[in-house]
């Protein structure tokens, strides 16, 4: 394995190799800062704990510093993770997970701005973020021409390496350094009205260059690291994600029989967690071949169905593995070159493509309603959980549209499926299948008062069953026989939980 010294072939920039520490000396109080990084993967791994530490030091000075944060989604511990235990980042967008920071979003101690993954880089390049003062961005190598080698995450690095005034680049030798000609890096996409169609017409299709590109008078310094991204193995699929899986392999081969899809699906897009790994690990046993993907993220369940030949080619923005699917990925890492392709969020989120491509995106969910209006990211209509990501970009573009959860939460305390969500992130018009482990509701083609029924039915819990249609039938008497409500009930089990710790009423 090369050290990330050797992975710099690029004379000139090898004499910009500095420390974590002179890389935290352009980053300034208030400053915008974007970061590379997505689910996991591609994040800086020491320029963040540097940053975090000159924070800290202006703290105990009695000093302002924080940061404007903006990367391709969440990142890890080292990232995310480091910068907000050291009360460094102000603003951050357009998607987290880390709970240190989740915490202080919702105590109102950091701006949080949850944004479609399709729409950040453009709205950067428009400037409704205003200036972008540094990109810290992750690479796996620096070719003798100064090309960047894209390291497991693409996200949103072609545009912060346009957009930032100066970059740091970490160069990390733990990625390794066969990435070379994975990733596949259209970077033409600009702003109305000077665009053209993307174009890429099926899922496994190179458009571009494998390259990022950067002014390399703006790389104001690399630092050197070696350290593997962070994520946690999976759970193995437990009944309940197994029973959601069950269920959605079942409906594709009703599909298929139907004529509504094709013997080898449409290309897949599987969101975040066990449930989507779990679908993705039900296909390995399940009737379809010559599968594709077409995905945000790449998770073990997908890889496998690459390395076992069920799916011929699958892009997607990030990889992020397991310990041990990282480990598979890398011992196959020549096999795999020309079927997996990394492309820039812009590009696997890009909603031309999603519906030209006629994905069939599966999403988790928070909570839903008897209409089918999808709740992804907030905890009784205020506590921001994680951000939308970009499961609206495939909701409301995909050709099938699916959206999983279990049916209760917290021990039976919270239903998944309530009168009215407490909080709108996909609605009605965008939702076409809900599935929990209590069944599958296909709501194409049916009013919403045919929905609500099905959904009870189907999907909800039977400890709450009866009181959702007791909910219903009252609302149809109330009139407004559209989507019936009783607006001052509609709310109130998120209501009765946030009183008594339970929705169900005692
Ligand atoms: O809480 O962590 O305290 O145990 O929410 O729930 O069931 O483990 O599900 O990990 O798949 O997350 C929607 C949050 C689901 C995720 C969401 C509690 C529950 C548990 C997690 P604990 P589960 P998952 C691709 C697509 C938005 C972004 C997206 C997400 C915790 O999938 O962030 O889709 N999606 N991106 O107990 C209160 C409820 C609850 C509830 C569950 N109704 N009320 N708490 N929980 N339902 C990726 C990217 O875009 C990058």
């Amino acid at each position: 394995m090369s050290t990330a010294a050797e992975r710099i072939q690029h004379a000139g920039l090898r004499q910009k190799i500095i420390s974590a520490e002179q890389a935290a000396a352009f980053i300034e109080n208030g400053m915008t800062v974007g970061i590379s990084g997505f689910t996991g993967a591609g994040y800086p791994k020491a320029v963040p704990a540097a940053v975090a530490a000159k924070a800290q030091a202006a703290h105990a000075a009695g000093k302002p510093f924080k940061i404007r944060m903006i990367t391709g989604a969440s990142t890890a511990d080292e990232c995310d993770g480091v910068l907000s235990r050291a009360n460094a980042i102000s603003f951050r967008s357009p998607f987290q997970s880390d709970p240190t920071l989740r915490n202080q979003i919702n105590a109102g101690e950091a701006a949080y701005m949850d944004v479609h993954l399709s729409h950040i880089e453009q709205q950067v390049r428009a400037g409704f973020f205003g200036e972008m003062d540094v990109a810290v961005v992750e690479v796996a190598g620096i070719a003798a021409d100064g090309k960047l080698i894209p390291s497991l995450a693409v996200g949103t690095n072609v545009t912060w390496l346009q957009q930032a005034k100066k970059v740091i680049l970490e160069v990390n030798a733990q990625q390794n350094a066969k990435l070379e000609g994975m990733a596949d890096i259209y970077d033409s996409i600009g702003l109305a009205p000077h665009r053209k169609p993307i174009p890429l017409t099926e899922a496994g299709e190179r458009i571009a260059t494998p390259y990022l590109h950067c002014d390399l008078d703006k790389i104001a310094g690399i630092v050197l690291t070696d350290a593997s991204d962070r994520n946690s193995k999976f759970a193995e699929p437990d009944e309940m994600s197994k029973s959601i899986a069950a269920q959605i392999i079942d409906f594709f081969s009703h599909e298929v029989k139907a004529g509504r899809l094709p013997k080898n699906l449409l290309p897949l897009q599987s969101g975040v967690g066990n449930v989507a790994n779990a679908v993705l690990a039900g296909l390995q046993d399940g009737p379809f071949d010559n599968l594709t993907g077409y995905t945000e993220v790449l998770q073990d369940g997908m890889l496998d169905l690459i390395l076992s030949g069920k799916m011929l080619s699958a892009s997607a923005t990030a990889l992020s593995f397991s310990p041990d699917a990282l480990q598979r990925f890398n011992d196959h890492i020549d096999e795999l070159r020309g079927k997996i392709i990394l492309r820039p969020q812009e590009v696997t989120n890009n909603p031309e493509l999603i519906r030209r491509l006629g994905i069939i995106g599966m999403n988790a969910m928070i909570e839903a309603d008897i209409y089918g209006n999808v709740n992804s990211t907030h905890i009784m209509g205020t506590k921001m959980m994680n951000g939308i990501g970009g499961s609206g970009d495939f909701a409301r573009n995909s050709y099938l549209s699916f959206f999983v959860s279990p049916s209760v939460a917290k021990g039976g305390s919270i239903s998944c499926i309530v009168p009215m969500v407490s909080h709108h992130d996909h609605t009605e018009h965008d939702v076409m299948v809900l599935v929990t482990e209590q069944g599958l509701a296909d709501l194409r083609g049916k009013s919403p008062r045919e929905r609500a029924r099905l959904i009870i039915e189907n999907c909800a819990h039977p400890d709450y069953r009866d009181a959702l249609r007791d909910y219903f039938d009252r609302a149809e008497k109330a009139g407004g026989l559209h989507t019936p409500h009783l607006l001052n009930e509609a709310l109130s089990w998120h209501q009765r939980f946030v009183e008594t710790g339970d929705m169900r009423v005692k």
